[in-house]
């Protein structure tokens, strides 16, 4: 007989031999001693496990998903030992600081999600003038009731103390407990839990985690409290990242740059511009479908929509910002780079190289200049864009006379009235020149705008007045009163601003030899059911139609993504160009297209220029998804849709492009944290022109 078979015998005879009703007596009376012995914690642990299930039901909504719910429950485990090195009776104050830390946590990321449809992130504390300037609009826009939904954690505890307290709970557990024991057998229930939620995780997750862009999918993973914890370790990446990896990243990046098939060709918009001035015009939020909106006749954006008609108009054109939203639009669009997967360029890596606009332009004799009307330090302009290559930032009351405010800063209309002799001197003074006007007023929350616009966004309509039979005009409320409907009056002033703006540069001649470029920096982050109420209104009754009405216009995940477009218009006095481009097109298309036109170029740019596009632009998003003029690709859900029905595509098309997504985001962003273009021998020589 074999040694083998011995055994085998051996453990069937335990199993036939085991005592199934006393291990599960034994087991449960443990059980039970346990649970009377760590009310506790254990309701220190079902609380924050329940939150973090909550804060995903109000969010991502997987909120039955059992991975997040593991890793939670490890997080919260391995935390929570710790407080059983402490005697019991004073066990509440650590459990309780956690509770506390753990709701803030939920709260905090809540709002966020409501505002940004993302999670928040650590590394944006870095600027607090930042966070002065949102406060405002975070107060007055963003918090539902919902967000606080997460405090019953914080009045259980206080509540399950109070009666624990009363019933001599804690003297009883401290003749029982032995504190270390126990620490170190919660720890390692923890982590056993960690080991075991680890085993469930794909390359894909794992990738994603440290890559920490997919925020979404992370929190859908992996849990609120480790995505936490991984971008607490994700905000110190930018002091300690460029310390490892870096061989790799420059590997990655001389190859890409060496092996990709990328040559732009000359069109018939090459150098169509070479010479003339370039105002750019940082249109604060202003998304495209506003340029057809009207109400009651009137338009919202009547001056866009005209320079929309008389210079080249791009309609399907995509912002690719992220947690940097106006900044990282700047970034994107000067350099054709995507924002870094975590923490803005701004704020964390400014102090790389980068090949801009501005930088490529003074090389060709330009004057360079940037304007805003707020706090000089937002988003660390003042050292950004000195480092970007503009020769001077006009900003706040270091320039501006700050006569009449609007939200969070100097109203557009004031700051363009006062720019334009600004610009009539660099004029003078500059053979040419490259400018960026920032604008602010249509910036978040919208709700300032309501004591200076007159601009109406009731329904009118024509009503028999049942007493006298006579047809009168009656008004019904539609968007007056909602954020969108605010949205729309801070539209049509900041449409009027640049009206007057363009109007006063024609006075003092400065169109005659000017390229405007007019650019929405990101969409309004407005939420999805204010859109309901747009396409839905019932106006006889005041309502929003019913989903079940054969009118209703659903506006779902993919509605809304695709309506995050902002207008692109290069315009010019003599209207000679004029073209609506109805192809997808992103940010960072802008330096090739543009560039193009004006005669520069980066050797890094990632977009392309879209004249040399044959319907296959794509636009990457910094969070995966991508866009083409096929497909709106979800990389959160891993879900697609597809734009034209007829034109169905293969599963290589959805695999190479989100490759390429995904291989784009990763160069930019090695690009950003190892900084290899100062790096690499190629562009030595063009940044030490730079910076002469
Ligand atoms: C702040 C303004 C707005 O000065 O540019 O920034 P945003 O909140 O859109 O990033
Ligand atoms: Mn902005």
């Amino acid at each position: 007989m074999f040694e083998g078979d011995n055994l085998i015998k051996k453990i069937k005879a335990k199993i036939k031999n085991f005592d199934f009703k006393k291990f599960s007596r034994e087991f449960k009376k443990t059980s039970r001693e346990y649970l009377q012995t760590n009310i506790l914690f254990t309701t220190f642990v079902l609380t924050a496990v329940i939150n973090g299930c909550l804060l995903r039901f109000f969010t991502v909504q997987n909120y039955f998903a059992i991975k997040p719910i593991l890793a939670d429950l490890a997080v919260v485990l391995m935390i929570g030992a710790f407080g059983y090195f402490i005697k019991p009776k004073n066990q509440f104050k650590y459990f309780f600081t956690w509770t506390i830390v753990f709701t803030a946590v939920c709260v905090i990321h809540s709002i966020y999600y409501n505002n940004y449809i993302s999670f928040a992130s650590l590394s944006l504390l870095g600027t607090t003038t930042q966070l002065e300037g949102m406060g405002k609009a975070v107060i007055e826009n963003i918090m539902e009731i919902k967000d606080f939904s997460y405090i019953w954690a914080i009045v259980t505890m206080i509540f399950v103390h109070a009666s624990l307290k009363k019933r001599n709970y804690y003297e009883i557990a401290g003749k029982k407990e032995r504190g270390k024991v126990r620490a170190i057998n919660t720890f390692i229930a923890g982590f056993l839990v960690l080991v075991f939620f680890i085993s469930t995780l794909t390359v894909v997750d794992l990738g994603r985690l440290a890559k920490q862009w997919n925020r979404e999918y992370i929190v859908m993973k992996f849990g609120i409290y480790t995505y936490q914890i991984n971008d607490i370790i994700a905000s110190l990446k930018p002091q300690i990242s460029p310390l490892f990896g870096y061989d790799n990243a420059a590997k990655e990046f001389r190859e890409y740059y060496e092996q990709r098939d990328y040559e732009e060709e000359d069109n018939e918009y090459t150098d169509i511009f070479e010479g003339k001035n370039v105002i750019m015009i940082h249109a604060e939020s202003i998304q495209q479908f506003t340029l057809d909106a009207e109400f009651n006749d009137i338009p919202v954006a009547p001056n866009l929509k005209k320079l929309s008609e008389e210079g080249l108009y791009f309609s399907k054109f995509y912002a690719q910002e992220s947690v940097g939203t106006s900044s990282d639009t700047e970034f994107t669009l000067n350099t054709s780079l995507l924002p870094a997967s975590s923490g803005t360029v701004f704020v964390s890596y400014w102090n790389r190289e980068y090949i801009t606009i501005p930088k490529l332009l003074k090389e060709k004799g330009y004057y360079a200049f940037s304007m805003h009307g707020n706090n000089c330090d937002f988003w660390n302009r003042k050292t950004v864009h000195k480092k970007f290559g503009y020769d001077k930032f006009y900003c706040y009351t270091d320039d501006f006379d700050i006569d009449e405010t609007i939200g969070l800063g100097l109203s557009d209309k004031s700051f363009f009235s006062q720019a334009i002799p600004k610009i009539k001197q660099i004029s003078e003074e500059n053979e040419k020149f490259y400018g960026t006007m920032i604008m602010l007023t249509n910036h978040t929350p919208f709700t300032d705008i309501e004591n200076y616009s007159d601009y109406e966004v009731d329904y009118k309509y024509e009503k028999v007045n049942e007493i006298t039979g006579e047809t009168e005009i009656v008004s019904a409320p539609y968007m007056e009163g909602t954020t969108l409907g605010s949205y729309f009056k801070s539209v049509n002033y900041a449409d009027q601003a640049i009206g007057e703006f363009i109007e006063g540069l024609d006075e003092e001649g400065l169109l005659d030899d000017t390229v405007i470029v007019i650019y929405g920096d990101h969409d309004a982050k407005i939420k999805k059911k204010e859109y309901e109420r747009y396409y839905n209104y019932d106006y006889e009754n005041d309502t929003v139609k019913d989903e079940d009405d054969p009118d209703y216009v659903e506006v779902d995940y993919y509605t809304y993504e695709l309506n995050r477009k902002v207008p692109l218009i290069i315009w010019t006095k003599d209207k000679e160009y004029q073209k609506e481009i109805d192809e997808v097109m992103g940010m960072y298309d802008v330096l090739p297209t543009l560039g193009n036109m004006l005669g520069i170029s980066s050797p890094y740019q990632l977009g392309h220029d879209i004249f040399n596009m044959d319907n296959d632009n794509i636009v990457v998003f910094p969070d995966g998804n991508w866009l083409t003029d096929t497909m709106y690709y979800n990389s959160q859900k891993e879900e697609s849709l597809l734009l034209d029905p007829n034109q169905p595509v293969s599963v290589d098309y959805v695999e190479n492009n989100s490759q390429y997504a995904e291989q784009l985001i990763d160069i930019s962003n090695n690009i950003i944290v190892y900084d290899l273009i100062a790096k690499s021998n190629e562009t030595q020589d063009l940044i030490n022109k730079y910076n002469k």
